[in-house]
């Protein structure tokens, strides 16, 4: 197990900025990576030196085919994720970096817009039910759209999914007996005319 020390860096920074020291810092001493991010293409495209005017539609076919990282960490002590939002492009791909630094065991579930309570609700009875941990505290519904296991301590897991064709506010949200309520946020997935 590794513990890092490092400075928590927003989203945005982290995917735009900071993707290729994400990539790095995750990805140690692994295979190649399997969707390129921004940073690197537009690394590319400056070193391909595109003639005036084919920059902004070569930066956009580049990015478009991109799948989009976002690094989401848990709060130590604090039941929580180190996010509140975040947005993605509709039916576009999506890879969630979910890291756990916390003392306990968390997971993250996206849900449909509207569903929170639902999912919430199925998840107090997994509470109580002898193999909700077998489950990973994953309500077995429609509602929920993509899920992580449990995470432990110290463990990071990657969790890549096609992001919901319909716009809207999708939220994500931790099952684990008694934190839906509090550790939360929302996907904004928006269409192509948004960006
Ligand atoms: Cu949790």
């Amino acid at each position: 197990m590794v513990v890092r020390n490092e400075p928590i860096i927003s989203v945005n920074e982290k995917v735009f900025i900071h993707g290729g020291i994400v990539h790095q810092r995750i990805y140690h001493g692994n295979s190649p990576f399997a969707g390129k991010i921004l940073a690197d293409a537009l690394m590319e495209n400056y070193w391909n030196k595109p003639a005036a005017g084919e920059m902004n539609t070569m930066l956009t076919d580049a990015t478009e085919e991109k799948t989009q990282v976002v690094q989401i960490r848990t709060v130590k002590n604090e039941m929580k994720y180190d996010l509140s939002e975040f947005v993605v492009k509709a039916g576009k791909p999506v890879k969630i970096v979910f890291e756990n630094p916390d003392f306990m065991q968390h997971n993250l579930l996206i849900v449909q817009p509207g569903t929170l309570e639902t999912v919430g609700a199925a998840a107090d009875q997994l509470a109580t039910d002898p193999q909700g941990a077998e489950k990973n505290y994953i309500p077995e519904l429609s509602e929920v759209l993509f899920s992580t296991p449990l995470v432990d301590p110290e463990q990071t897991i990657e969790l890549t999914f096609m992001a919901p064709d319909t716009p809207g506010e999708y939220p994500f949200v931790c099952t684990f007996p008694g934190h839906w309520r509090i550790m939360q946020g929302i996907m904004k997935v928006v269409g192509p005319e948004a960006s």
